[in-house]
């Protein structure tokens, strides 16, 4: 090639690039709607069998304006940045609309989404489908892997065919109350599938659940809760290969309350990985005998939910190897032996771990141990057992502690001293045998949120020293302890506005106590029985708007009862009071009318 020749070429292939170039620029103008009109009439077609009260679809039309034509720039529609195929459908609706009630699309599903072949992610979750079954064609989305179909008002069977999605990844079609399936073999073909969530749907007939799930090779997460699934006889467990089967991390079961073999099944999907599992939810089976040893390997478990079964015996020791577990609920079992010996079994490295222990409802007993070890607690409950004697000094150098329940055991002994406790908000000491003083270090939880200590043996005095930086107190529950005497100074102010006040069966009288004065937003209050001899204050009536129980029976109170009806109880004598609420004044020495009580409960 000459020079000239070469020159010559090189603008031949400028002339023809810039050429090209502007032809380009005009074919992108001229199409500048990248949406297929083959898949946009599929989805107008879709929107017409659905009804749209919240105008949700409201960019979805025909009109000219081009936004309106480009169904790529739909709300929850999203299409492929170079085929410009629809992929993605998300007509969800959001979270918190739906709590509060909101549906924001009802109707049915048209076939005529078939048309969109392309699809890969599908979001149609809490909408109201009326009952309509999941409709079959759905199947035949080849590319799908995100089919998200939850609390949708689906019911009927589950079509099988969705096992012909082998594309699938995620399949949600939870809280669909009326749907079911009669066997799981469908899911075992979903060789893609990492996440599955059939909660809440009806399994009963479905006995080949686990044989199902031991073939799904990609599975991260699996939630069969309150599903009615069936109990596997061990000679039926399917085997597990260990090598492939490595994936699994979150196994919900719970609320399955015919699944009774504690020893089955974990020792079944402890093959499935014992170094991915990082959540077991088994509360609510009717697992029985004692916790077996399944969990033993489970390096990476931090959350084990075996709450609400039929467990006896201990938390055996190996518990307190297990170097991630973060939560631990055996609470409602028939769970025995000392506490103090179960704490030793929880000795190790989960010392420094544990966040959530639940001990609640079982049978265990003796004295409370130094619990001070678990360092980063933020919630000990222990309610309802059989622990005595009293708690030591030292034994709740919890800083993290935020929820204390020791309450309905036979604890002794003074209250313990809680400074070391400060982001305490919730403590139920309430139906123990504490006894002495109230230790005035409570008065610098300023955390404190809800503080029950009623039915116990306190003495003594309690004075808004006990109470002075309870900022955030709500609840407070001090009956039922008849020798301690609740005096503040007459013109104390205090720093918290209590919904729930119950002081039934404590000292407060012979005065009416003033600081009741400030508390404006009770709901509940109990001052029956407290030694009360005065005459009622003009302002009672109108100190609490929101009121919904009153009992201050069994006092000395005398004079004339203000008008509570109309005030306080905040109805007016013509409408009839909303129900629950009630108001006892039994037993005291009041005059005057009560004529204004005539439409409410005694
Ligand atoms: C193409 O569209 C762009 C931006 O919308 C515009 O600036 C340009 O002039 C258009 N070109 C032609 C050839 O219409
Ligand atoms: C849905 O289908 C049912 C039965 O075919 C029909 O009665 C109903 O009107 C349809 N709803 C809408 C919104 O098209
Ligand atoms: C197109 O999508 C792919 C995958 O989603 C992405 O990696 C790529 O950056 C996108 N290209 C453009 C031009 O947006
Ligand atoms: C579903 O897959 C099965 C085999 O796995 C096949 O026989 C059947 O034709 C497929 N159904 C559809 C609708 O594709
Ligand atoms: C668990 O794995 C072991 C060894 O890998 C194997 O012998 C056993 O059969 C497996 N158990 C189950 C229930 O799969
Ligand atoms: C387990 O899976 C591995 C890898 O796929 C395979 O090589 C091995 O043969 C399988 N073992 C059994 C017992 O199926
Ligand atoms: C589990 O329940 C079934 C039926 O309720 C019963 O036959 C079986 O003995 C129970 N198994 C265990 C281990 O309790
Ligand atoms: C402590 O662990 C042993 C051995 O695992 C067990 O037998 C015992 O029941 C456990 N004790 C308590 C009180 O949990
Ligand atoms: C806890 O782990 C240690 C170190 O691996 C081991 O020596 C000990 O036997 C384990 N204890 C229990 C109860 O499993
Ligand atoms: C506390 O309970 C244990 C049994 O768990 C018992 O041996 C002990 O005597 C009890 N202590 C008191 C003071 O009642
Ligand atoms: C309670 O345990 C903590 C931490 O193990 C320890 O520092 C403290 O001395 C113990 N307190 C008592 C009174 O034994
Ligand atoms: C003292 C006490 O209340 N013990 C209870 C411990 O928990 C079991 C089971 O919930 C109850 O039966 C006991 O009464």
């Amino acid at each position: 090639m000459s020079i000239e020749e070469n020159i010559f070429f090189k603008l031949l292939i400028l002339l023809t690039s810039l050429l090209l170039a502007s032809s380009s620029t005009t074919a992108e103008n001229a199409s500048r709607i990248r949406c297929s009109e083959r898949e946009r009439r599929a989805l107008l077609k879709f929107k017409e069998e659905l009804v749209d009260e919240y105008g949700r679809l409201s960019s979805w039309g025909e009109e000219e304006e081009e936004d309106k034509l480009e169904c790529c720039k739909w709300r929850g529609v999203h299409c492929h940045n170079r085929t410009n195929r629809v992929t993605l459908l998300d007509l969800h609706t959001p979270s918190k609309e739906f709590q509060n009630g909101i549906i924001t699309l009802r109707g049915n599903i048209s076939t005529s989404l078939l048309e969109l072949q392309h699809l890969q992610y599908i979001d149609l979750s809490s909408n109201d489908f009326h009952g309509a079954p999941i409709p079959n064609f759905i199947s035949s989305f080849s590319k799908l892997r995100h089919l998200n179909l939850p609390s949708s008002s689906f019911s009927g069977m589950i079509p099988r065919l969705l096992g012909n999605i082998s594309t699938l990844r995620v399949l949600d079609l939870k809280y669909n109350f009326g749907c079911y399936s009669k066997n799981l073999d469908w899911v075992s073909h979903l060789h893609s599938l990492e996440y599955l969530d059939l909660s809440f749907t009806l399994l009963s007939n479905a006995n080949n659940w686990l044989q199902a799930l031991s073939k799904l090779t990609s599975i991260k997460e699996v939630h069969l809760r309150n599903s009615d699934l069936r109990d596997i006889h061990p000679s039926s467990l399917p085997l597990i290969n260990a090598s492939t089967s490595s994936s699994l991390s979150i196994l919900d079961l719970s609320l399955n309350r015919y699944l009774n073999s504690t020893l089955t099944l974990p020792k079944w999907f402890s093959n499935f990985s014992s170094s991915s599992l990082t959540l077991i939810n088994f509360k609510g089976n009717s697992m029985t005998g004692t916790i077996p040893d399944a969990y033993e390997n489970m390096i990476s478990l931090t959350h084990l939910d075996l709450g609400s079964a039929e467990l006896e015996g201990g938390v055996p020791k190996y518990f307190g190897n297990m170097s991630s577990l973060r939560y631990l609920d055996v609470s409602k079992n028939k769970l025995s032996g000392e506490l103090f010996e179960l704490m030793l079994n929880l000795s190790g490295p989960v010392d420094r771990k544990l966040r959530y222990l639940d001990l609640g409802n079982n049978c265990i007993s003796g004295r409370f141990p130094n619990m001070s070890r678990f360092s980063f607690l933020t919630e000990l409950k222990l309610r309802k057992n059989q622990s005595n004697e009293s708690i030591q000094k030292g034994y709740l150098q919890l800083p993290y502690l935020a929820v204390l329940d020791l309450s309905s055991n036979r604890i002794e002994g003074p209250v313990p001293d809680l400074s070391s406790t400060p982001s305490l908000k919730h403590l139920m000491l309430n139906k123990n045998m504490f006894n002495g003083a109230l230790t005035e270090s409570i008065g610098c939880l300023s955390n404190l949120e809800v503080f029950w200590i009623g039915s116990n043996l306190l003495e003594g005095m309690m004075t808004e020293a006990h109470m002075l930086n309870l900022s955030r107190l709500r609840v407070l529950d001090l009956s039922f302890n008849s020798l301690l005497t609740v005096k503040c100074n007459s013109r104390w102010y205090p720093p918290f506005q209590l919904n729930d006040m119950r002081l039934a069966h404590c000292k407060l009288g012979p005065n009416f106590p003033t600081w009741l004065k400030t508390q404006n937003e009770l709901v509940y209050i109990d001052i029956s029985d407290t030694g009360i001899s005065d005459v009622i204050p003009s302002w009672f009536g109108g100190v609490a708007p929101r009121l919904q129980y009153l009992n201050a029976s069994n006092n000395e109170i005398y004079g004339f009862l203000p008008n509570i009806s109309a005030s306080t109880f905040n109805v007016s004598v013509s409408s009839p009071p909303s129900s629950g609420m009630i108001l006892d004044l039994s037993r005291n020495k009041i005059s005057g009318s009560i004529n204004f009580l005539c439409h409410s409960k005694e």
